[in-house]
């Protein structure tokens, strides 16, 4: 799958890759060295993400080279390369601009719908950075530091720091191997978890105060409106992580947060799970998908209350029965 992917993405020379909406550590880290090993072979490339650029990500190398909507609008490319999306719309508005191309699909969640011409689509990866970096290394790329730094944060934050259950023993061989080409582990945590903004860390003080649980513990759930962001200053964007403080209770075997989303005026949910319910299976009962301990959806045409109310009583279900 790697060389044929390798020998369609030598055939086209104009290249957009695509990541995916609110984007998170691996898909910034996809996007950008994949574009770093593909100009490298000499090819025009370019990536885009139709969302603000998360604060604790605005210092990773390259980051400047991320485009957003108005420059994917004017172009024409031949081949476009989808990273770390499940579905097309994932992309946001970007989507709407991809036509008459070839499209190379490239992703591990279990979710994906394998929209392209090509897809590569391999659950046992920790993350799509760990992807990158084979195809990076097959087409006998020089890694630098630059990229190499890239591939460690993507692989970093999607398995949470080497602490969730799709850290395996590849994942280690990998990152030791990324160790040795000069990256600083513990730059890449500190820029991670300490560069949040005093706005942030008050927010979440504010929001986790106001968690509630039920079923003596097992789930837990925090709520964030467009108001508080307001009164904090902050943007959708900046409250990623938010959940997992709520999954960190001992008992708590389901955490999700409701955020009110401005786009499509829905509420999107992010969902955690830390044994045994299954958060893809839970978040495509909503029409969402992601993995089996992280995934999330948008429900659209109900208020914030409807959205608890229903979408609690269903994990209650789950739970009871599992
Ligand atoms: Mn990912």
């Amino acid at each position: 799958m790697q060389d044929k992917i390798i020998s369609e993405m030598m055939k086209y020379r104009n290249i957009a890759i695509l990541g995916h909406v609110k984007p998170d550590g691996d898909c910034l880290s996809s996007i950008l060295s994949l574009k770093l090993a593909l100009s490298y072979k000499g090819k025009r490339v370019r990536c885009f993400v139709d969302s603000k650029i998360p604060h604790i990500f605005q210092a990773i190398p390259h980051i400047n080279e991320v485009e957003g909507l108005s420059g994917i609008r004017t172009s024409r490319f031949d081949l476009f390369i989808y990273l770390d999306t499940p579905v097309r719309d994932r992309t946001g508005e970007l989507d709407k601009y991809v036509k008459d191309a070839t499209i190379i699909n490239i992703d591990h969640h279990e979710s994906n719908t394998k929209f392209g011409d090509i897809n590569w689509v391999d659950t046992s990866y920790s993350s799509v950075a760990e992807m990158i970096f084979e195809l990076v290394k097959k087409m006998g790329i020089r890694i630098n530091r630059d990229m190499a730094f890239l591939i460690y944060l993507g692989i970093a934050t999607d398995t949470g720091f080497f602490r969730y259950s799709n850290t395996t023993d590849r994942v280690f061989e990998k990152a030791a191997e990324l160790v040795r080409y000069g990256v600083k582990p513990q730059e890449v945590a500190s820029m991670v978890f300490e560069r949040n903004t005093i706005p942030y860390i008050r927010l979440l003080g504010s929001v986790l105060s106001n968690a509630q649980f039920a079923l003596g513990g097992r789930i837990g759930w925090i709520i964030i409106t467009q108001e508080a962001l307001k009164e904090y200053g902050l943007e959708e964007e900046d409250v990623n992580h938010m959940v997992e403080y709520v999954r960190s209770v001992e008992d708590v075997e389901m955490a999700i947060s409701f955020l009110e989303a401005k786009r499509n005026k829905g509420i999107k949910l992010s969902i955690r799970t830390k044994r045994y319910i299954d958060a893809n299976k839970f978040a495509a009962h909503f029409g969402g998908g992601g993995h089996p301990r992280a995934a999330g959806c948008m429900i659209q045409g109900k208020n914030m209350q409807e959205v608890v109310k229903e979408t609690i009583s269903y994990a209650k279900e789950v739970l009871k029965n599992s």
